[in-house]
């Protein structure tokens, strides 16, 4: 009897509870494109082997209908290290801070903006502490140094954890995703943004393809 009342209650809190839960995940096809992080040729001692990156690797995360989620307390870190910044993607959800981090010798600024609006630009000196920053905002977000113009780096914000950035092979899992429809896209800086749709089902895992074909 009281089994009959509390279920149904738990069903109504928890519909991922009712629904089960399953796991995106698959490898992004850059159809062969080559990645090439190009040398930096700078004055600034500090900037030895600083590299212009661009990585093969891409932001895979649920672009529609994902069940919004709380940010994570903890931050994700931006460090500044050998003129370049490390990592150069990554996610975040909405309202996770961002910790800038200087690890350098020399003086960077971090510029920061997201679909043409600037969102922050700070000046961080040699052995100043870190920066928190929350760009409140969703999407991708750019961050660039108007000191050394090859630094740059993405940080792709959504209002649910459900992201991951591809390993080194392409791969990639999305884990513990409430069962229903989504569509879920790759973003890589140079080739874009592709998508597809997939149906998340309980217990089982579903590839959604995604290829940057003719990019
Ligand atoms: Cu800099």
């Amino acid at each position: 009897m009281r089994l009959g009342v509390f279920l149904p209650a738990l069903l109504l809190l928890f519909p991922g509870f009712a629904l089960g839960l399953g796991r995106i995940a698959g490898t992004v096809d850059f159809n062969g494109r080559a990645f090439k992080a190009q040398k930096v040729v700078s004055a600034d001692p500090a900037c030895k082997g600083a590299v212009v990156p661009w990585e093969r690797r891409a932001l895979v995360r649920i672009s529609k209908n994902a069940p919004p989620r709380a940010a994570p307390a903890t931050p994700v870190i931006l460090e500044q290290k050998g003129c370049t910044y490390q990592p150069w993607l990554q996610g975040a959800v909405r309202g996770q801070k961002i910790l800038l981090r200087n690890s350098d010798g020399t003086t960077h600024s971090v510029r920061a903006e997201a679909g043409g609006q600037a969102l922050f630009n700070v000046i961080q000196a040699p052995g100043a502490p870190d920066l928190p920053k929350d760009p409140h905002v969703t999407g991708v977000v750019k961050i660039g140094c108007d000191l050394h113009p090859w630094m740059k780096a993405f940080v792709v914000v959504s209002d649910h954890p459900f992201f991951a950035v591809t390993a080194d092979d392409g791969s990639f899992e999305l884990k513990d995703v409430p069962a229903g429809t989504y569509e879920v896209e790759a973003w890589n800086e140079r080739l874009g943004t592709v998508r597809a749709e997939v149906v998340v089902e309980d217990g089982q895992s579903v590839d959604p393809k995604l290829a940057f074909i003719g990019r």
